[in-house]
């Protein structure tokens, strides 16, 4: 890792108010026996589920981000896109894991739901930006999955909203097309201002 992407820079960090966790795409079409499955992708739940309870301790709001695509997405293969058949709308493969804590106030964000456009970033196409605007929030703390498309992309929106963004490093993993595009993606977000955050450095 660059040091730009190092964690924590040895800062601790805590929940405030005007913070939010934005938990991206814990669907089982991403996790292990999914028809998207990413490596590890399992392994960011439970950290998730800390940064959860975190969040729900302090009071501050928790949004669910999903993949929701229509039949016949543009991104899949048998539509020339790159991707095999996802997290179609309504579908058990979209499903939230069930080993995800999701508090019961949990605010769902459903994104790529139109047929003829890929939407990797959850602000795209979506109220995310106004939501988070109308409840004053300043900073995004953001898991989930993928490191190298929906994290990224996301990562880039919030910034270019003026959200500051934390990245928790210990609960995203990358899809790694190309190998290193994780890597690169970690990069491509610290250039932009993105911080990088693990559950060793909360404060006690
Ligand atoms: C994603 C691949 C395909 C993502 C969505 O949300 O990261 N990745 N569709
Ligand atoms: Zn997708």
């Amino acid at each position: 890792m660059s040091p730009a992407t190092e964690p924590n820079n040895g800062e601790r960090w805590h929940v405030e108010p005007g913070d939010v966790l934005l938990v991206t795409d814990i669907q089982y079409d991403f996790l292990s026996g999914g028809r998207l499955a990413v490596a590890g992708g399992d392994e960011v739940i439970p950290a998730l589920n800390r940064y959860i309870d975190e969040f729900v301790a302090h009071g501050q709001p928790v949004y669910a981000t999903r993949d929701w695509h229509p039949a016949g997405h543009c991104s899949f293969h048998e539509q020339g896109g790159s991707w095999p058949v996802h997290c179609v709308a309504g579908t058990s493969g979209a499903e939230f894991s069930s080993s995800l804590k999701l508090p019961p106030d949990t605010t769902v964000i459903s994104k790529a739901t139109l047929q003829d456009q890929e939407a990797y970033s959850s602000f795209q196409g979506t109220e995310l930006g106004s939501r988070l605007r109308a409840a004053g929030i300043r900073r995004v703390f953001i898991g989930g999955l993928t490191t190298d498309y929906c994290v990224l992309n996301s990562v880039k929106d919030a910034r270019a909203l003026g959200f500051e963004v934390f990245v928790l490093t210990d609960a995203i993993r990358a899809v790694d097309v190309r190998p290193g595009d994780g890597k690169r993606a970690e990069e491509e977000m610290a250039r932009l201002g993105a911080r990088f955050i693990t559950l060793d450095s909360l404060s006690p």
